[in-house]
């Protein structure tokens, strides 16, 4: 009895750490107001719920020409996707077209400081990317007016590494490569190479 009841709280532990993962919740309360918040900011990794409180149905559906996923969210229910690519990720109602929102997933690089003998990891995905797309990754050295391109790839890290100190900044966007279609870009991370 007693081995039971130890087993069944540590049960208990694992899927309350499985179910308390952070979600960012996007509100749509009617069809006037659309998606609330339209700009979600998420970490690599984490799922964005839309919660319908409106009468009618609604949906989450990525914007053309990407397409990346359409979600039907009936009145009074919800719906999530998991965000496993950096990029900003646009999207609409697909019945009302005037309800339009963005999740916002910004790229990932560390260590924050280093130097010179230091190798950053810069993260553009939980994974690889999926089969037929690519990250695109940009960055702007210390002191330069813009992003530039810098590498292409089909795995979820790639590492840095300057003798140029100062604050390199990175960006990355999900790329088709088919036809080019793309995601915008993450927002920025940055690393100060001392
Ligand atoms: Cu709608």
């Amino acid at each position: 009895m007693l081995r039971r009841a130890a087993i069944l709280s540590a049960l208990l532990v694992l899927l309350t750490s499985a179910t308390t993962s952070a979600t960012e919740v996007v509100t749509i309360n009617d069809s006037f107001t659309g998606f609330e918040p339209s700009a979600t900011l998420a970490t690599l990794g984490e799922r964005v719920t839309w919660e319908n409180d409106d009468g009618f149905l609604h949906s989450a559906t990525g914007k053309a020409p990407l397409r990346l996923w359409s979600r039907d969210i009936s009145p009074g229910g919800s719906a999530s996707r998991v965000f496993n690519q950096a990029g900003a990720f646009p999207y609409l109602c697909r019945i009302h077209n005037n309800m339009t929102g963005i999740v916002r997933v910004p790229i990932v690089v560390t260590p924050a400081t280093g130097t010179p003998t230091t190798t950053f990891t810069v993260r553009a995905g939980i994974a690889a990317p999926p089969a037929g797309f690519r990250y695109v990754i940009q960055r702007r050295a210390p002191g330069a007016g813009r992003f530039s391109a810098w590498k292409t790839i089909a795995t979820a890290t790639t590492t840095f590494r300057s003798s140029v100190r100062g604050v390199w900044r990175f960006r990355s966007q999900l790329r088709k490569v088919s036809n080019g279609a793309a995601s915008n870009f993450s927002p920025v991370d940055s690393v100060t190479i001392g």
